[in-house]
């Protein structure tokens, strides 16, 4: 009687936990195993990234090949990381500064996947005037932490916020995603690197995607910084939904369809008039509203 392939092997159950080279590095909770793809995936261009959920038959002790991809809850594209419950996005305060155009897009992206973002702004202790100003019209919308790995401020909070959960570092080049992951996971040390002086920017350290397992339960994926950060496929009209500040006042404009760009009696417009909407975040979200405007032209 022919058997089927599968029923000789013996299948394990893991997690990507890095990818390279064309090997997959899985994690079964107990043990890693390095895996290729099962020569179908390839023909089917079916992408597997760290953070899927993998059936693997194993080959030989620490070796195995990658037979099945399960059913994926998220999919974030930068970085690439399936899986993830929370990004923890890391901007710092100063070197580099902030780009609050790149955190909002961010935002956007999280809110998108269905995927709890949490903001920390590291180097707390090179904060200078102003940036209290950035982090409060944040802090009004969404959870936002200030963090140094000098001081250890906010250290704490933030091995609790990863605990139990399937989280990813998102940011810059240069904020300290790796420090931080350093500083709060005992016996790990994932390589850091310095500020370019002359360019005021972190010199893309980390090059690849890598999932950490926790202590106490749980995973966190360091990955390697990024500068610049598409929009999503959102049609204009949608827009004001990734922003929870003015979701809220969804119904109360004058028109119907309202994007509280020209529109008269506009309730989002009030709201930033009287300062209930951040200004920077309005006028933000006017950007973006052209960029996907300009898109549909096409
Ligand atoms: N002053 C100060 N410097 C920090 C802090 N955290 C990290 N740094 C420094 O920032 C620099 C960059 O840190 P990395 O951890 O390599 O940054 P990264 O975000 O992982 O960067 P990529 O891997 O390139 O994406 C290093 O020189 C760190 O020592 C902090 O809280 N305060
Ligand atoms: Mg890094
Ligand atoms: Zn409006």
């Amino acid at each position: 009687m022919k058997k089927s392939l599968n029923s000789m092997e013996s299948l394990r159950q893991g997690i990507v936990v890095k990818a390279y080279s064309g090997y997959y590095y899985v994690q079964d909770g107990c043990e890693e195993f390095v895996c290729s793809l099962r020569g179908r995936f390839r023909h089917e261009k079916q992408q597997v990234v760290v953070g899927d959920r993998v059936e693997l038959a194993l080959r030989s002790n620490r070796a195995g090949v990658i037979v099945k991809v399960l059913p994926r809850c998220s999919l974030l594209l930068r970085p690439t990381v399936a899986n993830v419950e929370q990004a923890v996005i890391v901007f710092s305060v100063q070197q580099p500064e902030p780009d609050p155009g790149l955190l909002d897009r961010f935002l956007i992206t999280t809110f998108i996947n269905n995927i709890k973002p949490l903001i920390y702004f590291n180097k707390i202790d090179l904060a200078a005037g102003g940036i209290m100003e950035l982090v409060s019209c944040y802090q009004s919308v969404y959870p936002v932490m200030l963090t140094s790995t000098i001081t250890g401020t906010g250290l704490e909070e933030l091995s609790e916020s990863l605990r139990g959960k399937i989280s990813v570092f998102a940011g810059p080049s240069g904020v300290g995603k790796s420090t931080i992951l350093n500083a709060i996971l005992p016996g790990i040390k994932l390589k850091t690197g310095v500020i370019s002086e002359k360019l005021k920017r972190g010199k893309h350290t980390t090059r690849h995607v890598e999932l950490i397992p926790l202590p106490e339960g749980g995973m966190v994926a360091d990955t390697p910084g990024f500068s610049s950060l598409e929009l999503p496929d959102l049609r204009p009209e949608d827009l004001s939904c990734c922003f929870p500040e003015m979701e809220q006042y969804r119904g109360q404009c004058y028109f119907t369809g309202c994007l509280h760009d020209r529109e008269p009696d506009c309730a989002v417009k009030e709201a930033v008039g009287v300062g209930r909407i951040a200004e920077i975040r309005y006028q933000q979200y006017l950007r973006f509203l052209q960029e996907l405007k300009g898109r549909r032209r096409y």
